[in-house]
């Protein structure tokens, strides 16, 4: 099930069939709609170029829909994600439009007299840096258009409605809590009850430039933990509106360069995983969600980053029911100066933060936040951007961990700020001497150096994730010689790199560079991504497992075995 819910709501699902329009001619900074012939039919959720009639096309999908309202109420149209931009218009009018591929977005509908209204969404996956600056040409990940993720509509009581509730635990052992509510300014009588029957009224609370914070402490306490992922729901109804969350009691820090969760030292053993599937693009459906947790679980994993950008509700949904930790991103790939210098890119990055930090708040699972994977974090001109993101990660999300996975290594400039150093790096893979054969004797000194200029730099203290390393391998291609993209290379590397992440405990964990293959962006960048694929994966795009796949489970799911035998 997912969270929220809001029970005082009528709320519908606009998934299903809608009609459809795809030009590549038309001009996104039009809003006269009045005259697209809409001759086809589409899939929502579903990414209209991951379809054999649009596969590869640029430019803008129409899609068209209708939905009821009763005369007079006002309504919330709902969208889990839509890809690239998008606008949104009702019965012609423009309600709303978004610049952010994976973050949800909401239009208020004011109340009219009509009662069948026309929803039209021009989602446009054309690159166009002036109007959207969060997904470039050159990402290594293709850049999708569609609805992603589902469409609800929302018919909105009259008075004070309850917009937004956040949980944090404040102290695991005693189940005591504090709970932050968002909703209009003013004075109202809340009544908090926790799993459907343990009931607190609040009276008068103030709601001072409206958010209010409450504190309770639960009587029926099940700590959330990787081992036992217990879940608890709260609702705070007033008297127009009730939202219930579900959350889970668990606190996470850092000791002596080791992630704790719940006051047991934790080793993050997992893949960076991309929403992609060829046949689906990033709109997976809930069955490959379910599968690629279960290869997951196989390969003796307990981690997963979520790259590069905010992820589906539904995934994070079965984190927290089957005790996955996740490091959940904003968007962001190898930003640069030009980047660093664009007020309309850094207000990006927040607007997206923000809206992940709060859409995923009430998820255990995710014990890790970060930012602009791989940004150029060498260099002074990238300070005002990183020091923005980190406050506003530290305002609004103070209880959980904060990194950016870098591929600056030592010359990162920004490392003191964060709580976990996250290094990308490919050792033995994007070798130091290209005319190197085989070298995979750099995995295990490059490691080593890292972490001791770490030490040397004062930051021993802090948790060492690798949130990238690892090697390509073409499914099929079995080589004698071991070269690279054969399946036997890439084995042996993450033999490697998984028996040191295993056996060296200044090794905080890792996320395997990554979990599947997945479609990339085109043009000469292709030139080193055969197939116009990211061929890193341990499984391909379709899940079918390399060789690799059995040595990391073997050394994962050992280590496992270990930690179990020491409790
Ligand atoms: C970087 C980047 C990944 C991918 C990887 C690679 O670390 O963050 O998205 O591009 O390199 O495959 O080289």
């Amino acid at each position: 099930m997912n969270f929220p819910v809001w029970t005082k709501r009528t709320t519908n699902s606009l998934n299903g069939v809608w009609q459809f329009k795809f030009t590549e001619t038309n001009d996104f900074g039009d809003d006269d709609i009045s005259g697209i012939e809409y001759d086809d039919l589409i899939a929502v959720p579903g990414s209209f170029d991951a379809t054999p009639a649009y596969n590869g096309k640029r430019g803008i999908g129409f899609y068209r829909t209708t939905f009821t309202v009763a005369p007079g109420e006002a309504a919330r149209l709902l969208f889990g994600a839509v890809g690239m931009y998008c606008k949104v218009f009702v019965d012609g009018c423009k309600v709303g439009e978004q610049y952010a591929a994976y973050t949800p977005f909401q239009c208020d509908l004011p109340p009219v007299a009509k009662q069948v209204r026309e929803l039209v969404v021009m989602a446009c996956n054309r690159f166009d840096y002036e109007r959207y600056q969060l997904h470039e040409n050159f990402f290594d990940f293709y850049a999708y258009g569609g609805i992603f993720r589902d469409v609800e509509l929302q018919q909105l009581p009259a008075g004070s409605l309850i917009e937004w509730v956040g949980v944090d635990t404040i102290d695991y052992k005693t189940g005591a809590l504090q709970v932050k509510i968002k909703s209009a300014p003013g004075r109202q009588t809340l009544e908090l009850t926790i799993d459907g029957s343990d009931r607190q009224e609040f009276k008068d609370c103030e709601f001072k430039d409206g958010q209010q914070t409450l504190e309770l402490v639960l009587k029926n306490l099940k700590p959330w933990s990787p081992e036992y992922p217990e879940l608890h729901t709260l609702t705070v109804a007033n008297e127009t509106d009730a939202m219930t969350v579900r959350f889970g009691v668990r606190q996470v820090w850092t000791e002596k360069g080791r992630i704790i969760l719940n006051g047991k030292a934790v080793k993050l053993l997992g893949y960076c995983r991309h929403e992609s599937h060829p046949q689906y693009g990033p709109a997976l459906p809930l069955a490959q969600l379910i599968s690629d947790l279960q290869m997951l679980r196989d390969l003796g994993c307990n981690f997963v980053r979520g790259s590069h950008y905010q992820q589906d509700p539904r995934f994070l949904s079965l984190c927290d029911e089957l005790g996955f930790l996740v490091f959940e991103e904003s968007m962001s790939w190898q930003a640069n100066c030009k980047n660093f210098a664009d007020t309309k890119f850094i207000a990006a990055q927040l607007h997206q933060s923000r809206t992940m930090i709060l859409s995923s708040y009430n998820n255990p699972c995710i014990i890790i936040r970060g930012f602009l994977n791989e940004g150029k974090s060498d260099i002074e001109e990238a300070r005002d951007c990183y020091m923005a993101l980190i406050k506003l990660f530290r305002e609004l999300d103070p209880h959980r961990l904060l990194t950016y996975a870098s591929d600056k290594g030592l010359k990162d400039m920004f490392l003191e700020q964060i709580d976990v150093i996250s290094f990308n790096s490919y050792p033995g893979w994007y070798a130091k001497d290209p005319n190197d054969e085989r070298p995979l004797c750099e995995i295990i000194p490059h490691i080593h150096a890292q972490l001791e200029g770490l030490k040397q730099r004062g930051l021993g203290d802090k948790p060492y994730l690798i949130s990238e390393i690892g090697a390509g391998a073409i499914y099929g291609w079995r080589d004698p010689v071991c070269a690279h993209w054969s399946e036997e290379y890439q084995q042996e590397y993450l033999r490697i790199v998984c028996q040191e992440v295993v056996d060296n405990d200044a090794v905080a964990g890792v996320a395997l560079w990554q979990f599947c293959d997945i479609r990339t962006c085109r043009g000469s960048y292709a030139l080193g991504r055969p197939r116009c694929f990211n061929d890193k994966g341990t499984v391909d795009e379709f899940r079918r497992p390399k060789l690799a796949y059995n040595t990391v489970k073997a050394i994962f799911k050992k280590y496992n075995q270990q930690q179990e035998s020491i409790l």
